[in-house]
């Protein structure tokens, strides 16, 4: 796993992406606060800045300006020491990021997750169709190397935890990196 010879001082960069629902902004704030890291949700970033060109009639969602959420990200990102929450991976330049976590639900888990978020009708069966075809999954494969990213269950509480071990592992080892 060896990407970066000389690991930021700030620590990592880590992805976590995922079907809305699947326990990314979970996952992420634990990490973040057990690991001493920056939290990103780039959904609230995009929605505080109003980072949107109009809005997606058939997926209820308004539409990102990726390029505008990038720009405001760049310098964070390159501090290192970040974990990003976003359903998505392919906007992102590919040098940002140390680690990309897919987690993975069950679709019993995740339609009680959705419905319990309000979530009814097409927008319900869009999840749950998106975590089925494994879209996130595909599109962090095809944007970035084989070996940044890792797909990791979140269905029930000791998956959280041991996908927060699993992590912190990998961070000691990130860190040793060129030592
Ligand atoms: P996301 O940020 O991917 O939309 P979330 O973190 O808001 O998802 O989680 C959605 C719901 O699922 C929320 O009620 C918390 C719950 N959840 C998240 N991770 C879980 C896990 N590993 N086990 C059980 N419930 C979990």
């Amino acid at each position: 796993m060896a990407r970066n010879m000389n690991p930021n001082p700030n620590g990592p960069n880590i992805l976590i992406t995922g079907t809305p629902g699947t326990g990314k902004s979970t996952l992420g704030k634990e990490l973040a606060e057990r690991a001493s890291l920056n939290y990103i949700n780039v959904g609230e970033l995009a929605q505080l800045n109003n980072y949107f060109d109009g809005y997606d009639e058939e997926r209820q969602c308004p539409i990102l300006n990726d390029d505008q959420v990038v720009d405001e990200m760049e310098d964070t990102m390159q501090q290192g020491g970040n974990v990003v929450d976003y359903h998505g991976s392919d906007l992102f330049p590919e040098r940002w990021f140390d680690l990309v976590i897919v987690l993975r639900c069950d679709n019993k888990n995740l339609y009680d997750r959705l419905e319990n978020r309000g979530y009814s009708g097409k927008k319900l069966s869009d999840n749950i169709e998106c975590e089925i075809m494994q879209t996130l999954l595909e599109e962090a494969r095809e944007s970035y190397a084989e070996e940044v990213v890792v797909e990791l269950p979140s269905n029930t509480p000791d998956d959280l935890e041991s996908n927060l071990d699993r992590i912190q592992l990998w961070m000691e080892n990130w860190a040793k990196q060129g030592s």
